[in-house]
């Protein structure tokens, strides 16, 4: 049984054939060693050849690629994926923007996707759907009579009841996750929260298979990239303390408050002016979605009032870049930084902690702050844990970082190095397939969820929708 199993990875993007990033990078070298598939999404938009599928390999992994239509990925990534579940799954009901039009076109996309994948199914397969773009996916493939083992794994955080009871269509998408045969979530918090809105909302329904998988790093790679050759020396001979942030520039990484609170350290602290400086590395995302316009709006003009109260000639506070780099070139300038700034309001993991922390120098570690809402905050004790809405806080854990005794670095960075060796990327992925493989062995296959009626009622509730737009 075991020698015919293959690995079918289904997420929104394919990995490039080159680079690869995010969740990528934690998984394909494991992928390319044994026969696997990888499909999403090539990144392509064009108007013709949707219906076809390009196939490529990497070493041992096929990469099988579909290209969407412009309108369709428009309504399935930007209106529905992001413009609802990205929001309200971040607890930002109030940047959650509805309508049937691009609920329809998540749907579309969701049975298209489904449709595709089947015809390349092999009846050992063990199919692993990535994230809230494919919430429904596993309902789509069941409807069409696919019955090999599935799981779903949530990467963003899951809302607790009463914020999810606020998603239009909850309950659809909930029987359509239920489908899966094992659900994955990054924290006990998010899986506690998914099932109980599955009790509340399903009460007549079984509750699926659940678990927690905190995604990790491949700590010992990271640290050997670490040593490497800085492409740009931050703060040569120590002259000035580093403070690091990168993130992708999105509202749930809670920037706007962070520039806010490195303000005030400033505006308190006048022995730390001429000798801090703070390097926000930010590359816009999801430039379509009005609320990340926003955003960035906000944040230049942050940074112009730091620049202009702060600013001396020989001395810059604040460095804010947009410019993307490759996680390779991040890492030595992890190692440079005292302190590392990770303050998200709300975060499924936060890789970047864990990179951060990986890259340290042992003999010399900077500190890492981060936000208690980070699923990160749930394994990195040696972290100083903060309260991201509270300015003052996080400007003392800053001021506390910066002046922390050598001693206690070393210590705090152990307890987490330890955490990274013991939570690999590696374990995340083993341990996920283990338990699927398991789940399976334990139940009967997987009901068939029906589709089509959800489908026939939102196209029609969609058709109605654009009636009446025009
Ligand atoms: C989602 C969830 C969860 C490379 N260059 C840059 C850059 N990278 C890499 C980082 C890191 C990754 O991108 C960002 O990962 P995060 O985990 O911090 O955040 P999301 O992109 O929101 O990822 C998150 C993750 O999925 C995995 O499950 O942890 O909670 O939201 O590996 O090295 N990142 C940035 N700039 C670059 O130039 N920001």
């Amino acid at each position: 049984m075991e020698q015919h199993e293959r690995v079918v990875i289904v997420a929104n993007r394919t990995p490039a054939a080159k680079s690869a990033g995010g969740l990528a990078t934690g998984l394909l070298d494991a992928l390319k060693e044994k026969p696997s598939l990888w499909f999403g999404w090539s990144g392509e938009l064009r108007e013709d050849d949707c219906n076809s599928v390009q196939l490529f390999s990497l070493e041992r992994l096929t990469v099988a690629a579909i290209h969407l239509a412009r309108e369709a990925h428009n309504r399935y990534y930007n209106g529905f994926a992001n413009g609802v579940l990205w929001p309200a799954f971040h607890h930002r009901l109030d940047l959650m923007s509805f309508n049937e039009h691009d609920y329809a076109g998540y749907l579309e996309v969701n049975q298209h996707m489904a449709e595709q994948l089947q015809p390349l199914l092999r009846p050992n397969d063990l199919i692993w759907v990535h994230d809230y773009h494919l919430l429904p996916f596993a309902g789509m493939c069941r409807a069409l009579g696919v019955t090999q083992r599935m799981g779903f794994f949530l990467h963003i955080p899951f809302p607790v009841p009463s914020v999810a009871q606020a998603i239009p269509r909850i309950d659809e998408l909930l029987d359509a996750m239920c489908a899966n045969d094992l659900l994955g979530f990054q924290t006990e918090d998010d899986r506690r929260a998914f099932v109980t809105l599955c009790r509340e909302r399903r009460p007549q329904k079984p509750v699926p298979n659940t678990g927690v998988y905190p995604i990790g790093v491949d700590p010992h790679a990271l640290q050997k990239e670490a040593e490497g050759e800085p492409q740009v020396q931050l703060w040569p001979n120590d002259s000035i303390q580093g403070i690091l942030s990168v993130d992708r520039l999105d509202y749930s990484k809670g920037l706007p408050e962070r520039f806010k609170a490195y303000a005030l350290l400033l505006e308190d602290h006048e022995e730390l002016r001429g000798n801090v400086q703070l390097v926000q590395i930010a590359p816009p995302s999801r430039t379509d979605v009005p609320a990340y316009v926003d955003l960035r709006h906000q944040l230049t003009s942050l940074t112009g009032e730091i620049l202009g109260r702060h600013a001396t000639l020989d001395w810059q506070p604040l460095i804010y870049v947009e410019q993307q780099y490759e996680r390779t070139a991040l890492m030595p300038l992890y190692r440079q930084a005292r302190v590392g700034l990770v303050t998200p309001l709300r975060d499924g993991m936060n890789l970047v902690a864990k990179e951060f922390v990986a890259a340290q120098d042992p003999q010399d570690p900077g500190v890492l702050v981060l936000s208690r809402f980070a699923g990160a905050a749930s394994q990195l004790d040696g972290a100083l844990l903060v309260n991201p809405h509270d300015p003052g806080e996080m400007a003392e854990a800053m001021r506390i970082a910066l002046t922390m005794p050598l001693q206690e670095r070393i210590a705090r960075y152990q307890r987490m190095w330890s955490v990274l060796c013991a939570s690999t990327i590696d374990g995340w992925r083993n341990r996920y397939l283990h338990d699927l493989r398991k789940v399976r062995e334990q139940r009967r296959p997987a009901v068939p969820f029906s589709v089509s009626e959800l489908m026939r009622r939102t196209s029609e509730t969609a058709e109605l929708a654009v009636a009446k737009a025009h």
